[in-house]
């Protein structure tokens, strides 16, 4: 168990990210919920991890599935109560796993509270608890558009102003530039810290500080300003973990919102390395093939960049990205292997590894009927593009590649009905290929997917050299390797992978002859030619390169 008052913990540590919707339904009404968590805690702590990034549980109409907040101190009637939440803390805690909220403060819900009262009048004091303009009905402040489709800016015909919202409709933004705002925000996470959660995770963090008369969203002007005075008036000083996502950081950027100096967050989550694969400047679903050259160029400069001058997450999926095993890896054949491959290329690098429910056993993608889909901007993408006239194949491949839903199906357990995820209809149709494909017998199963993962987090606690080496890249040319060593003062790790479905010749480095295999997803020592998605780790103890 890590020791979790030491400063900078999270930095062996492995966190676990819970979609609460798809993750275990307790009492047979379909949708996942709080007890069924707490239900499966053992399992988690089987596996290792340290934390959970929990994502929301708060009181929401569900417009995007709970990051729409409607009481940030109220846990949704949907996945229980109050009690069931201080349980869950209780329980998870006696595990030395912590509880990572998941805070979205770039917007509330139109259902909060503030907004209701905001919508009331000009001179009501919530009114400017979010963002305003005067206009007539036809003609919005300006061209800006909402991620979800559309304008950003929603007409109130009783006000004869337009409020600004950065995702739907139901999610107006909340207007940081009004210390009130700041002050409310400040005293909800001291009342989250009393009740013993272990940190948060902050939603679009770098969107919280807009401009949005110059058109400016992310990496506002008074952006690290504001996460300065959060810092200190919450979390700061204290062990607990923060992780803010920002689809807008470069390194340089990183480097202040994960100063080691403490004065903003532990980490960041960001997806330099997750966009590789689409035309740049087009949306996500304008999908071009992986360049594996682009992909180490990328992970190597975040690596060297933010090497003693930030911390970052490590991760390939979260409950916004298809699953990777069907993106990068293949979903059929070599789907063990690939997915293992996967894992060690990750779990090698220096950052926080993140697992997203359901890579631990090798989850899939899903294909489904547009019907059965329940994601707003899946849905919102469909209508908009069905009505320019794209082809209805066309759109429906771009769904089964990069909707949201594929990571949001529920966990499959075992092999029986609803994969042991609920005893009734569960809210999204169970992939169909969880007789073969789930918990219970990956669990039997010495070779699954999840006894690899367990033994890689092992790894990472039982050897420094995995939070602290130094990155090195080598065979950067190679189109089908992926190998780089990581160095330290005591011991180095040399991480091998062969991200390809064709055998790849492969010359072990002369200084790397006699080192130790800590793991392999062939079970061998890797020599000459690799074989399909081979993957494995070799370690040199006492002899630090650096
Ligand atoms: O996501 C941030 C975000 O910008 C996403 O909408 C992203 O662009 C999209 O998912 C890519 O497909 C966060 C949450 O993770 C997401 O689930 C929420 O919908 C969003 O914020 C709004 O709170
Ligand atoms: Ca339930």
């Amino acid at each position: 168990m890590l020791d979790k008052t030491k400063p900078g913990w999270w930095k062996s540590a492995v966190i676990y990210q819970i979609y609460p919707k798809s993750f275990q339904d307790s009492n047979g009404d379909g949708i996942g919920d709080l007890p069924g968590i707490t239900s499966r805690l053992d399992y988690l702590q089987q596996l290792g991890i340290d934390a959970i990034w929990l994502s929301p549980i708060f009181a929401s109409p569900q417009i995007d599935n709970g990051y729409d907040i409607s009481d940030y101190q109220a846990i949704d009637p949907m996945f229980g109560t109050m009690h069931d939440m201080e349980v869950l803390l209780r329980e998870a805690n006696a595990r030395g796993i912590s509880i990572l909220l998941d805070l979205v403060l770039n917007h509330s819900s139109d259902q909060h509270r503030w907004f209701l009262e905001a919508k009331k009048s000009r001179e009501n004091p919530y009114h400017d608890y979010y963002i305003w303009r005067d206009g007539t009905p036809d003609t919005p402040p300006n061209e800006m558009c909402s991620v979800f489709g559309g304008t950003a800016w929603e007409w109130v015909p009783e006000l004869g102003q337009y409020y600004f919202h950065q995702f739907a409709p139901q999610q107006p933004d909340l207007n940081w530039d009004n210390p009130a705002v700041r002050e409310e925000i400040y005293r909800m996470i001291r009342w989250w810290m009393e009740k013993g959660v272990g940190g948060f995770r902050l939603d679009v963090i770098d969107q919280i500080a807009k401009e949005p008369d110059f058109g400016i969203t992310v990496n506002g002007p008074h952006l690290h300003e504001y996460l300065r005075e959060l810092n200190a008036q919450t979390f700061g000083g204290t062990p607990l973990v923060t992780v803010g996502e920002a689809w807008g950081a470069d390194v340089e950027k990183a480097k202040l919102f994960s100063n080691p100096d403490g004065s903003e967050l532990s980490m960041i989550f960001q997806f330099k390395h997750m966009v590789l694969d689409q035309q740049p400047g087009k949306e996500k679903w304008d999908m071009i093939p992986l360049d594996l050259l682009q992909l180490k160029e990328v992970l190597e400069h975040w690596q060297e960049g933010l090497y003693g001058c930030g911390w970052n997450s490590l991760f390939w999926n979260n409950h916004d990205l298809p699953r990777i095993v069907s993106r990068w890896g293949d979903d059929g054949f070599w789907r063990i292997r690939s997915a293992k491959m996967l894992a060690t290329l990750l779990h090698g690098m220096q950052g926080t590894p993140y697992i997203y429910q359901g890579e631990e056993i090798g989850m899939t993608n899903i294909h489904l009927e547009i019907g059965q889909y329940r994601d707003i901007e899946t849905l919102n993408m469909y209508r908009e593009r069905k009505a320019k006239g794209v082809p209805e194949k066309e759109i429906m491949a771009s769904i089964y590649a990069r909707g949201r839903d594929n990571a949001r199906t529920p966990m499959q357990w075992d092999a029986s009905e609803h994969a042991g995820f609920t005893t009734a209809t569960p809210w999204m149709p169970v992939n169909s290929n969880y007789p073969s494909i789930n918990v219970a017998e990956s669990l039997e199963d010495p070779d699954s997917v999840l006894q690899f993962y367990r033994t890689l987090i092992r790894l990472r606690k039982e050897y420094t050299v995995f939070a602290e080496g130094k990155f090195h890249l080598l065979f950067r040319d190679d189109p089908r390797l992926f190998v780089y060593e990581r160095l330290s003062t005591t011991e180095n790790l040399l991480v091998i992978c062969n991200f390809s479905a064709e055998p790849a010749p492969f010359q072990l480095p002369e200084d790397w002859r006699g080192a130790d295999l800590l793991i392999s997803n062939v079970n061998r020592f890797p020599e000459n030619m690799l074989q399909p998605y081979e993957a494995a780790i070799l370690l040199q103890k006492n002899k630090g390169a650096l």
